[in-house]
């Protein structure tokens, strides 16, 4: 996928990936699950301190007034709309077609925005309202993919988001949205680190035109897979004098996804975006890509598995034993 470079505040070059719609997304954006009452603070140095121009939130994360008033004050501090890419996601409790319009005006309203710039179901599943870890009886159900697309759609030729994509699809459930999609799925976001390659999903997005966003990209920490302490990531980043975040930034960057860290500590979120001056060499690259025990962050077991009722009796279920 073509890389268009764009000039930052800190005189980095920030790139972008191309989208189907003709539209940029900065390589690099800011994650903010589990950001809380710190994402103001988060946003704003990342977008007037470390020269983001991308920031990933999500109505399920709580964080979207928080959100919105860093990017209130960093527009304040000069930074353009325009030049901000700003994505949020559809949660499982208003994934049905009479809730998706009503459910984006409320994140636009939390975030103080007049319209997104992409918009994704979150995950491809409905949960009941107030839906119990692990799921009970009833809690889980399957969705109306093509409803639910439709009114994506809508909201895309309305203008109230310039994109639309999903998150935690299959190949499986790809294929079934792309035959009854108007619009292509500009974006899939999905999980991806070198503890969990995804190399299927990423070769078929890339067939397909679908831009994937790698979330997750350091393995995540509480209850994940934190690599920034294994040992191959540390080799490389001492011999690159780099640090380990960069090195699993870059490594999403040159596989051709554009990659989401979070941090809220003001250098992490400093460093993570310094990426784009070096590059991994190949030799590096394939050691980084060669990584064993591959396995999954985000297997979501305990949001959407109830082994003796429902849909999705195991995890191979939620990801159509594609695994
Ligand atoms: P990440 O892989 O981004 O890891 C975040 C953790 O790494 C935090 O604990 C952070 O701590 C730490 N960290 C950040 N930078 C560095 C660094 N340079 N060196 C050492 N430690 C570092 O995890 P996430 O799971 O949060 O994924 C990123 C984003 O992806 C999410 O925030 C969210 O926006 C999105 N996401 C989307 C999902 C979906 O279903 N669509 C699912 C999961 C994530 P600290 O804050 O202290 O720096
Ligand atoms: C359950 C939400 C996972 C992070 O997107």
């Amino acid at each position: 996928m073509m890389a268009h470079a764009t000039f930052t505040p800190e005189g980095q070059i920030t790139e972008s990936f191309r989208l189907l719609s003709g539209h940029k997304i900065p390589a690099v954006g800011l994650g903010t699950w589990r950001s809380g009452s710190q994402a103001t603070h988060a946003v704003f140095t990342a977008l007037v301190e470390g020269g983001y121009r991308h920031i990933d939130t999500a109505w399920e994360y709580g964080d979207q007034k928080e959100v919105g008033e860093g990017i209130k004050r960093a527009m304040h501090a000069g930074i353009e709309r325009r030049d901000l890419f700003v994505t949020s996601k559809l949660w499982c409790t208003e994934l049905s077609p009479e809730r998706v319009r009503p459910t984006l005006q409320i994140t636009l309203q939390e975030l103080q925005l007049e319209y997104l710039d992409l918009y994704l179901i979150h995950w491809p599943f409905r949960l009941s309202e107030g839906a119990s870890k692990p799921p009970k009886e009833g809690d889980v159900f399957d969705f109306d993919m093509e409803g639910v697309w439709r009114e994506m759609e809508k909201l895309a030729k309305d203008e109230l988001v310039r994109d639309i994509g999903v998150c935690n699809f299959t190949i499986t459930k790809l294929n079934k949205l792309l035959a009854v999609a108007e619009l292509i799925p500009s974006v899939c976001q999905i999980e991806m680190h070198p503890g969990w390659r995804n190399d299927q999903m990423l070769q078929f997005c890339k067939i397909n035109g679908i831009h994937v966003t790698a979330y997750s990209p350091l393995g995540s920490q509480e209850g994940g897979r934190y690599l920034i302490h294994d040992q191959t990531v540390d080799r490389i980043a001492k011999k690159l004098n780099k640090t380990p975040g960069q090195v699993l930034v870059k490594w999403g960057l040159q596989r051709g996804t554009s990659v989401i860290p979070k941090s809220l500590n003001p250098e992490r979120i400093k460093e993570n975006i310094k990426v784009f001056d070096w590059v991994i060499p190949e030799q590096d690259f394939q050691a980084l890509s060669s990584i064993t025990d591959q396995k999954r962050v985000m297997d979501s077991e305990d949001i959407f598995v109830n082994k003796i009722e429902g849909p999705l009796r195991s995890v191979a279920d939620i990801w159509d034993q594609e695994d």
